[in-house]
């Protein structure tokens, strides 16, 4: 039986410090008909994906840095993405900075069917690099400092998309995609469909020792298709790209079936539309013999992983 799924990974080029919501909006409403043109029935897009990837400026008053963050979905701003697709029939993944009425500050995506539904929402757990400024940087990473852990878990629900009646759908964003953590709790709920979007710098900013830059890439593949296969998952994986005000972030989005093969992938660091039908009935291979969990796992033997934050020294051996 074949429970295909077309997908979309709309993978977004450079967004400027100087430009608005309405260009980029604009650009993905054009990624929306292009997908549907396309046949798709889900696009991704990727994480921060209305702004510039702002972590990378440091504001003095956190409050200036508000004007980044959205305090409502849709908004007269966004609302031409649900327009978009109720029109085209679409349901669409967008990642977003979410204050809250409550004053907080998140790193966000939701999920949202052609009818304007959110049907899931995720706060990013894993957030990279420091809330100070940092004058050893060349760049700064100050995902600590503009938002807060997300509150929501890793959640995962089975909800109609496209023409499927149901389908076990999860999130993450970005720099969790390098925690097995966080594909192991969305695998033991079942996922089949993992939708990621990301905004990661080409280079190493860190100073903190070489990387050899084609590293960036190899790594967030790695990460990707590893986690789709240990856990039986389709994955989206949804890339920022290009140049923003000097800083360049990679691209190179892809999309993951469950054997952890890349399935498409995106060759620009600009917009750029990738499609795959995804057949979900994949999953099932993994998920009913290698990664059975209910007969392979010992979670009492994993202990470590919740009790621990931080590696502790091993034992030292001595003779005798
Ligand atoms: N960006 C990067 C990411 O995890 C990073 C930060 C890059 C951390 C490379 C470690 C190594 O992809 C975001 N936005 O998390």
């Amino acid at each position: 039986m074949s429970r295909t799924l077309t997908v979309a990974a709309a993978q977004l080029g450079p967004i400027q410090r100087a430009e608005g919501r309405n260009s980029a909006i604009a650009r993905m409403v054009r990624l929306m008909e292009r997908a549907q043109a396309r046949g798709a029935e889900l696009v991704v897009f990727p994480e921060l994906a209305l702004t510039t990837f702002f972590p990378r400026h440091y504001l003095e008053n956190r409050a200036e840095a508000d004007l980044w963050f959205e305090t409502s979905l849709p908004s007269n701003e966004t609302a031409p993405l649900f327009d978009a697709a109720r029109r085209l029939n679409l349901s669409f993944h967008l990642g977003y900075a979410e204050r809250t009425p409550d004053g907080h500050h998140y790193n966000t995506a939701v999920l949202v069917n052609p009818a304007g539904q959110i049907m899931l929402k995720y706060r990013k757990v894993h957030l990279p690099g420091h809330a100070e400024f940092d004058p050893k940087r060349a760049v700064q990473h100050l995902e600590k400092r503009y938002f807060e852990v997300g509150n929501l878990g890793f959640p995962v629900i089975r909800a109609p998309l496209g023409h499927l009646d149901g389908v076990n759908t999860g999130m993450m964003i970005c720099n969790d995609r390098r925690w097995p953590e966080s594909w192991r709790v969305l695998g033991l709920q079942s996922v089949e469909l993992v939708m990621l979007g990301y905004n990661t710098p080409s280079l190493n900013q860190a100073a903190s020792g070489f990387e050899a830059p084609h590293l960036r890439v190899f790594h967030s593949h790695l990460s990707i298709q590893a986690g789709a296969y240990q856990n039986a998952t389709f994955a989206v994986a949804v890339a920022k790209a290009g140049t923003e005000d000097g800083n360049e972030l990679f691209g190179h989005s892809i999309i993951v079936n469950p054997q952890g093969e890349i399935i498409a992938q995106a060759t620009t660091w600009d917009d750029e539309l990738i499609v795959a039908d995804c057949n979900l009935e994949q999953c099932q291979l993994g998920r009913t013999t290698i990664f059975a969990f209910d007969k392979h796992r010992r979670p009492e033997a994993y202990t470590a992983i919740t009790a621990q934050t931080g590696a502790a020294d091993p034992p030292v051996w001595t003779p005798g």
